[in-house]
């Protein structure tokens, strides 16, 4: 744990959803780095939570995870995993994180989910334009954050483009080139028979590569990790550690978990 955090006194309350990708970040870090939170389950997928007034009070951005502080609030994963870990101290780990955080793990996940599925093709821009139009609503009844609301529903209307049928398949099989890519410049690191990815000690930069090996998984791509030795090897020792199962990092999808989380009856 870091100085600041040992010194902020009350019980950090982290604002989570189970199966989010930058959730598991912040559950990995905060685990990793032995500190206790209180876990405030979100549902970003039904009730959509993030966009209530209260959640944008403390988190404009609408997004999860959101770490509450005594004396502070931090909106993003990486902010969170530096926090709990300590802000990278070298060059190296600075650069694993910033590949790692250059790259939209949501247009693999949902592009794949989108070039597979023509029921999905149709569905989700739907949705996503239904929740463009479910912010201009909340920005109308909630005029002091009107303007947050309307950056907001403008994100969405980018994301209504990204995922446009039609470019979604060519999207993923670019996303999945890069994933495998990274896949393979890990392996190359980790050839040397280290045992974090930058040594001497476990850090930020395995917090977020543990996160994205699951994803992987979890995307369909975990064969690929096998074909890797030491990125295997290294598979198996994060997943090993405490940290990893206290973080609930979910390498498949988990659909009664996700609707006992939305019924208020899953672990928070
Ligand atoms: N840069 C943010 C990204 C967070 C993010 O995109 N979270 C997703 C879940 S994995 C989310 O809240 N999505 C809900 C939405 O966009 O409405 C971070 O690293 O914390």
């Amino acid at each position: 744990m870091t100085e600041s955090a040992k010194l902020s006194g009350a019980k950090p309350r982290l604002y989570h959803t189970p199966s989010s990708y930058y959730s598991m970040i912040a559950r990995l870090a905060l685990a990793e780095g032995g500190i206790a939170c209180e876990r405030v389950f979100v549902d970003i997928h039904f009730r959509l939570g993030q966009q209530q007034p209260d959640y944008v009070r403390i988190n404009p951005g609408m997004t999860v995870p959101t770490l509450v502080l005594a004396d502070r609030i931090l909106v993003q994963s990486r902010d969170i995993a530096e926090y709990a870990l300590g802000a990278p101290p070298d060059p190296e780990t600075k650069s694993w994180v910033d590949l790692h955080y250059g790259y939209p793990i949501e247009e693999l996940t949902f592009g794949g989910i989108l070039a597979r599925n023509p029921l999905a093709r149709i569905m989700i821009p739907k949705r996503l334009e239904a929740t463009r139009r479910q912010l201009l609503a909340h920005a109308a009844r909630n005029p002091d954050l009107a303007s947050i609301y309307e950056a907001r529903a403008a994100v969405f209307a980018e994301r209504v483009k990204t995922f446009e049928p039609d470019a979604v398949v060519k999207l993923s099989e670019r996303r999945r080139t890069e994933a495998i890519g990274f896949m393979d410049r890990l392996e190359q690191t980790l050839g040397d028979g280290r045992t974090v990815l930058v040594p001497p000690a476990y850090g930020v930069a395995d917090v977020v590569w543990t996160v994205f090996l699951g994803r992987m998984e979890f995307a369909g791509l975990g064969a690929e990790i096998p074909r890797r030795p030491a990125l295997a090897r290294y598979w198996r020792t994060m997943q090993a550690r405490p940290g990893f199962s206290a973080a609930d990092i979910w390498t498949k999808f988990h659909v009664g978990r996700l609707i006992g989380g939305i019924l208020g009856i899953g672990r928070g």
